[in-house]
């Protein structure tokens, strides 16, 4: 019984009960996305900004064989040192679950989670999606299937051009999922405020995404939503700059022939390496305003 695998800390169960705002993040961003300290520091503070706006946070992992709906502090601690702690995709939680090994949750499986506990909204930095060369190595990230499946709506940055950005927004498009500017029509690329692409609609603000989620639902389409929003202007930093150290981090994984699920991970660390620790500055902004955006869609979610 599902019951049997669900740890809903009290602060979240009783929001959820009362129809209160609550704002589901990832662990994987966590574990396989930041360096330590500097993840627990941001995990710390997300959850604070959340607050803040009046939402509940609630960090997602697998942890002891239980799917963890809210860390405690020393569970956050844990998940951010990631010593052996896995990357746990929608094929991987039967068996992290069965095991009882720690497990970080990607956008995939935190979307997963959410809608199990009645989460409609989670925030993140950028989503996995079509990966460059994918017509040839069949690349695609879970997360995409999921959003076209599990309703919960996810706020991110867009994605990052470590991913086929082109390819990932028609993947999307394929698959029924709305593509969502917040106040602007450009399909934002992680580090930087345009990608080149067009999003579907712009949204006036985030009481607009809470209605097009009513929406979506109240007539029985399953599946999820992207809000993508752009990195404020002051953190964004320079695309030519930032492809051309993407081009050089994805060219290093080529060679080294990392594939599967460690390609996003080694990516990330080496964009970071590359950067001087600039683009983990910008990553941490990014999901910071993600946070922010997402507590207000919550908010506006729950009373309507
Ligand atoms: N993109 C980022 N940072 C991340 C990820 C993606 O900029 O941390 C993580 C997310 O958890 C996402 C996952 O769900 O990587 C995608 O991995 P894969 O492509 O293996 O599905
Ligand atoms: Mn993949």
């Amino acid at each position: 019984m599902l019951k049997d695998y669900l740890s809903i800390r009290p602060e979240i169960q009783s929001a959820l009960s009362a129809g209160k705002p609550v704002v589901a993040l990832e662990s994987t961003i966590l574990s396989h996305g930041m360096p330590y300290p500097q993840n627990l520091d941001f995990g710390r503070r997300v959850e604070k900004i959340i607050r803040d706006e009046g939402a509940a946070p609630a960090t997602i992992a697998i942890l002891d064989g239980k799917l963890k709906v809210g860390l405690n502090d020393a569970e956050l601690e844990r998940m951010c040192r990631a010593e052996d702690v896995g990357k746990v995709s929608r094929r991987d939680v039967p068996v992290y679950l069965a095991t009882g090994k720690a497990g970080a949750t990607t956008v995939a499986t935190t979307m997963l989670i959410s809608e199990l506990t009645g989460i409609r909204v989670f925030a993140t930095g950028g989503i996995g999606g079509v990966h460059r060369g994918a017509e040839t190595t069949m690349d695609i990230s879970a997360d995409l299937q999921e959003l076209a499946h599990t309703s919960v709506t996810v706020v991110s940055a867009g994605v990052k051009s470590i991913l086929d950005i082109g390819l990932t927004l028609e993947y999307l498009e394929t698959m029924g999922v709305p593509v969502l500017g917040m106040r602007t029509k450009d399909f934002p690329a992680f580090y930087c405020r345009e990608s080149g692409f067009k999003v579907d609609y712009a949204l006036r603000d985030e009481e607009e995404a809470a209605r097009i989620m009513k929406a979506k639902w109240d007539v029985g389409m399953k599946g999820g939503m992207i809000v993508a929003n752009p990195i404020p202007e002051e953190y964004a930093m320079d695309s030519k700059y930032m492809n051309g150290i993407i081009a050089q981090a994805v060219a290093e994984a080529k060679e080294k022939g990392i594939r599967g699920k460690m390609i996003t991970p080694f990516l990330l660390a080496r964009i970071v390496e590359l950067t001087g620790g600039e683009s983990l500055a910008s990553n941490i902004q990014l999901a910071f305003n993600n946070a922010r955006c997402a507590s207000r869609i919550a908010v506006a979610y729950s009373r309507l």
